[in-house]
């Protein structure tokens, strides 16, 4: 019963498999009335998918390659905020280093670890240098709240400004905050230079600004960690810039296309400024001798040597020169003040950084000095103050003004003396310290004014005054830059007390809720007139020049082994 019902089952036609039968037949019976073409394009497309349906199969991701995937990206810093600034975090991820010394390595997430790079420092060890260190915090908190990847920080609009849009406050500062030890804030920096600052970008940037703000942040930086990153960055850099050498004398062009790589004039002058093109020796040679590739120092010291050429003035030089013919503007204004102050420092300064080794560097910058002292030194009235003042119409008449931008010069005489300059440079620093000192002492803010005016003939009972249109303060570096050099070679402790006395004053007529601001006017305790404006240098180079001030550490940044530059980063000395 079992087998037929069985059979009967299976054997038993429905209605169902009698239709599906019917189906069959007639679709081999439509399939033998197609023609033979027909045939052939059914077989090509049947083809052509079993193809495709392969291709897919045989591409799609298997679980292995998932997590090969996932691996990656774990390496590349995308990693949570909390984790990025975790010390256990970063020691984990450290590859073993056999060599410490060695450039090249890094750990797995690109970062060289703290105590494998080629300097360190401990952080602040006197309570001035913690009151400093709070400052540059504080800045640093507006800057990445408002301004982060932006030029400058606005405080109180808490907005941004960008002249080059190379985050120059985060390039410069960066050697600051290493210096200071602040390793947070010193991995975000990196961080954001690693991934975002890039400079093939549309955009005219001024060859002397970017070489000693960015070049020169860059720069210090690498000579600091050893971390290759700047050093890449620092040489894309350096090529886009080299196109301001391209002229008919060799003197640079002021302004150059990062993209397009064309210089030119500024739109306002056919000369650039020769401050300018005399201030990017140190950086462009220091390219040079990490690279091995001359073409950067070969070029600058071009420059160097068709300026050291040219007639001076007792060592002093115009502030205007042509690239076009390689000469001075005829009767421009001499100064140690804008255009003119770090021809000056970078002539000592070139002659140091290569180890003394090329003498007409020296020889021109001790020329120079003299022609300070005789020709632009001057004595105030009542107090016999000394200053320097600015030679107008080719040296014919002579002007009582000096600009704040000179208070560098006694940091820079003092440095001369300690590698044995004549020693009368010595008693000019001293004494253009004490007139810098009183520029902000004498006002109420304790803050000095961008340019000020000296009393010469008994005009009045004042030494010294201001003009409204000069009363602002821009946060400038100079003098504190000045009173760092001035107490290392002397240890004079007076030096770091003026400094502190200064430091109040940014401290109480500068700070504003979201940074540090520059004012309009240091004549008025109670009317600064704040400017909305926090300029890269005052974290990269005014609370640097605090902080090794304050140190009592005089080997902090040893000056027999470094050269800093104007925009006080910190470059070797290269002894052949
Ligand atoms: C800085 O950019 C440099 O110190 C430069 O040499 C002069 N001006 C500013 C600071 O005042």
């Amino acid at each position: 019963m079992v087998v037929y019902s069985e059979h009967v089952a299976l054997n038993l036609p429905t209605s169902d498999n009698i239709y599906e039968k019917r189906r069959t037949r007639s679709w081999k019976r439509q399939w033998h009335h197609l023609s033979k073409l027909q045939k052939n394009c059914i077989y090509i497309f049947t083809a052509l998918i079993c193809i495709t349906l392969f291709y897919i199969l045989s591409n799609s991701p298997d679980e292995t390659a998932i997590d090969v995937q996932v691996e990656e990206n774990q390496l590349k810093p995308v990693i949570p905020l909390e984790l990025k600034f975790n010390e256990k975090f970063l020691e984990d991820q450290e590859r073993v280093i056999e060599d410490p010394k060695d450039a090249e390595l890094v750990n797995v997430n690109g970062v060289i670890p703290k105590d494998k790079r080629r300097t360190t420092f401990s952080g602040p060890s006197t309570s001035r240098q913690v009151a400093v260190v709070k400052a540059f915090k504080h800045a640093w908190k507006g800057y990445r709240q408002y301004a982060w990847g932006h030029d400058h920080l606005k405080p109180i609009s808490k907005n941004h400004q960008d002249w080059f849009g190379l985050g120059l406050t985060i390039v410069d500062s960066i050697d600051t905050i290493y210096i200071m030890g602040l390793e947070k804030e010193y991995l975000e920096a990196r961080d954001w230079i690693d991934k975002h600052l890039q400079f093939d970008i549309n955009r005219d940037v001024n060859l002397f600004e970017v070489t000693i703000r960015v070049l020169g942040g860059l720069l210090s930086i690498y000579h600091l960690t050893s971390d290759r990153m700047y050093l890449e960055k620092s040489v894309d850099l350096g090529d886009r810039l080299m196109a301001c050498f391209d002229t008919d004398s060799g003197i640079p062009f002021s302004d150059v296309n990062l993209f397009t790589r064309k210089a030119h004039s500024p739109k306002w002058s056919p000369d650039s400024s020769t401050s300018e093109v005399t201030t990017i020796q140190l950086e462009f040679r220091d390219l040079s001798r990490i690279t091995g590739d001359p073409k950067y120092e070969d070029a600058v010291s071009r420059v160097s040597q068709l300026v050291h050429n040219l007639e001076k003035t007792e060592g002093l030089v115009p502030i205007f020169i042509n690239p076009n013919t390689g000469q001075f503007r005829f009767a421009s204004t001499i100064t140690l003040g804008a255009r003119g102050d770090s021809y000056y420092e970078y002539l000592l300064k070139q002659w140091l950084q290569t180890g003394k080794t090329i003498d007409y560097l020296k020889d021109d910058y001790v020329t120079a000095i003299s022609g300070v002292q005789e020709r632009l030194v001057r004595k105030t009235v009542p107090n016999g103050f000394i200053f320097i003042g600015e030679l107008l119409n080719g040296g014919k008449d002579f002007k009582p003004k000096m600009d704040h931008l000179t208070c560098y010069l006694p940091g820079t005489l003092v440095l001369g003396v300690h590698n044995g300059l004549p020693d009368s440079h010595k008693k000019l620093a001293e004494d253009l310290s004490t007139t810098c000192y009183q520029t902000y002492a004498r006002h109420p803010t304790f803050l000095s004014p961008e340019i000020t005016y000296f009393n010469i003939q008994g005009e009045s009972s004042n030494d010294f005054y201001v003009k409204i249109n000069d009363a602002h303060n821009l946060l400038r570096p100079e003098f504190v830059e000045s009173l760092w050099y001035m107490y290392q070679f002397s240890g004079n402790s007076t030096y770091q007390d003026w400094g502190w006395q200064i430091f109040q004053g940014f401290e109480n007529f500068t700070k504003v809720p979201n940074g540090y601001t520059s004012i309009g006017n240091v004549r008025s305790a109670i009317d600064v007139r704040p400017k909305d404006m926090m300029e890269s240098f005052f974290l990269a180079e005014t609370l640097k020049y605090f902080y090794l001030l304050f140190s009592d550490d005089p080997k902090l940044i040893d000056l027999d082994k470094y050269v800093v530059n104007t925009e006080a980063h910190i470059l070797p000395i290269h002894n052949l």
